[in-house]
């Protein structure tokens, strides 16, 4: 095997739904009887969404028992999918199909590797899904990024060495993920924050077809 295969995170690096997360986080808190803000969601990108109630109630100082924490994940997902429900193609963040159609043209193997658990539905909205060869996403996996669980599993579908595999991100615990999977990272956002991955861009604006080439010349 020697091919390259390349890996999409989705909120952040596809489509923005982190604002949608947002919202639906801040209703939940709200309902508590506490505020949520933008800021405090920048830590939930790339999270679980478990991990994200866990982070939610200690911010809000409030105890919950199972059955409790249980209703509230359910009660937060069934908001966002509201949100979600109205998302159309253009939501997808700039450039991204321009990328997605020259690696398609150039039959390299193409993976979603997101920790969301309505990755599907939500590429099926946003009509890329037909660009995947896989997508393993929150319900395929048991430990969550920065664990590479997530990529291996991704890299292992698409038949393709994890250390030929590319990897964009837009949190520090997917670049850490792509990282530990001996994968090639590229940072999508701020670079600052993004500092561990190999290369950086704001967004797919900056990525030239010619930059991908150069990654893939080798492996093809
Ligand atoms: P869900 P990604 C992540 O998506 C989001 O960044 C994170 O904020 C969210 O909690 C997580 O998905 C789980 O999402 O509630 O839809 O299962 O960046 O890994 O694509
Ligand atoms: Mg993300």
């Amino acid at each position: 095997m020697n091919k390259t295969g390349f890996i999409f995170d989705l909120d952040g690096v596809i489509v923005d739904t982190a604002k949608y997360h947002y919202l639906a986080w801040k209703n939940l808190a709200n309902e508590l009887g506490f505020e949520f803000t933008h800021e405090q969601n920048e830590l939930f990108k790339g999270v679980s969404r478990k991990r994200c109630l866990e982070i939610l109630l200690d911010i809000g100082g409030i105890k919950a028992n199972q059955e409790e924490f249980d209703t509230w994940m359910f009660e937060k997902n069934e908001d966002y999918l509201k949100y979600i429900e109205k998302m159309d193609e253009s939501e997808i963040l700039p450039d991204v199909p321009k990328v997605l159609e020259y690696l398609q043209v150039g039959k390299f193997p193409i993976a979603l590797g997101s920790a969301s658990k309505n990755a599907q539905p939500i590429l099926k909205k946003v009509n890329l899904l037909s660009y995947f060869d896989t997508i393993v996403d929150g319900n395929n996996v048991t430990k969550a990024k920065p664990d590479p669980e997530v990529f291996l599993i991704a890299a292992d579908q698409l038949g393709v060495d994890p250390e030929n595999c590319i990897v964009f991100e837009d949190a520090q615990a997917g670049i850490q993920a792509a990282n530990a999977a001996n994968m090639i990272s590229i940072g999508i956002g701020d670079a600052k924050t993004l500092s561990e991955a190999d290369y950086n861009f704001n967004d797919f604006t900056e990525i030239d077809l010619k930059f991908l080439e150069g990654l893939t010349k080798n492996n093809i």
